[in-house]
């Protein structure tokens, strides 16, 4: 794909990503405004995303720009660019997407299937939707702002670099990024590290109330209504308690449950080996990467919790784990 030919003539051009913003989904939004806007300064750039964590928005520039609700009666876009996610994901804005006359969407969920009519530009293996972008821009137009954006969403799609989907070639472009002279020490630790004394807290209750299953192998917690009520805990504020759970000696998979309206659960999955999580998450209309997964549950959770206890046991015996 050529993006920045494929977009030469339009005047208007949106942007977004996947509903609740990570880090990669406003660095990568973010990041391809800010080379858009560079490289075509007459065109209009806009990008729409929902509220993030402040330790994004004060790491991302560009994100100060960020539009949160769609004007009824917005202009038509001529491309629209959907990132790190499917169109069907991105909310409100989808409609603009669809008005769009040039669609593109750039992810790497292995569970986006791409569309017919759409520029499509999926890598199932690439670490980040940021490091495709990095692919796609004309490397001479980078500057330290672009550069921060895009190490951002590497960062926090790779756990610091850590998790397998980290290439050589991620290791190269991050290598690349952090040459502009941004603080990428500051970013790691307030992007990926920090937590606020709440977050810390919900943190150590959900350790507290973690249970094992399937031999050790499987850890999972569960907050309803009462606990979160009890706790103060936001959406924002769970980021990051299955992968802090996958962190216990002998576990290949994780799941953090939360009832985030009554009676609607949220199931943040996350696995080391051999566990695909995605088809877990998928048994629910959800998806994300082997590694890395989540789904919506509105009904019946108890039956849910069986259902991915049982698709994780049958993987680990398949895989003579257990
Ligand atoms: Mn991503």
């Amino acid at each position: 794909m050529n993006l920045t030919d494929l977009v030469k003539n339009c005047k208007r051009i949106g942007i977004s990503g996947h509903e609740n913003p990570d880090g990669d989904c406003a660095g990568s939004c973010c990041g391809t405004a800010l080379y858009l806007r560079k490289v075509f300064p007459d065109a209009q750039v806009d990008i729409y995303l929902e509220p993030m964590q402040e330790c994004l928005s004060r790491n991302i520039p560009g994100s100060d720009t960020i539009i949160h609700d769609v004007n009824e009666n917005e202009e038509k876009y001529d491309a629209f660019i959907v990132l790190d996610s499917i169109p069907e994901r991105i909310g409100e804005p989808e409609k603009l997407y669809r008005e769009a006359a040039v669609k593109i969407n750039i992810d790497h969920h292995m569970t986006n299937p791409g569309s017919l009519e759409a520029q499509c530009y999926i890598d199932g293996h690439a670490s980040s939707a940021c490091e495709l972008v990095y692919d796609l821009i004309k490397k001479e137009q980078i500057d330290v702002d672009i550069a921060k954006a895009l190490y951002v969403g590497m960062v926090t799609d790779t756990g610091v670099f850590q998790y397998s989907n980290t290439a050589e070639s991620t290791m190269r472009a991050a290598g690349h990024l952090m040459s502009y002279g941004f603080d990428h020490s500051a970013v790691i630790r307030e992007v990926f590290f920090e937590r606020t004394f709440l977050q810390a807290r919900i943190l150590g209750a959900a350790l507290s109330g973690a249970e094992t299953a399937l031999s050790g192998k499987y850890i999972f917690c569960c907050f309803d209504r009462e606990m979160m009520e009890k706790l103060g805990a936001e959406r924002k504020d769970l980021d990051g308690i299955s992968a802090q759970l996958l962190l216990t000696e002998g576990v290949d998979c994780s799941v953090f449950f939360h009832e985030s309206e009554p009676g609607i659960w949220r199931a943040s999955m996350r696995s080391v080996l051999v566990t695909d999580v995605s088809r877990a998450a998928s048994l629910f209309g959800g998806g994300g990467h082997v590694h890395a997964a989540g789904c919506t549950i509105s009904s019946g959770i108890g039956e849910a919790m069986k259902a991915i206890r049982d698709e994780f046991e049958g993987q680990l015996r398949n895989a003579g784990v257990i």
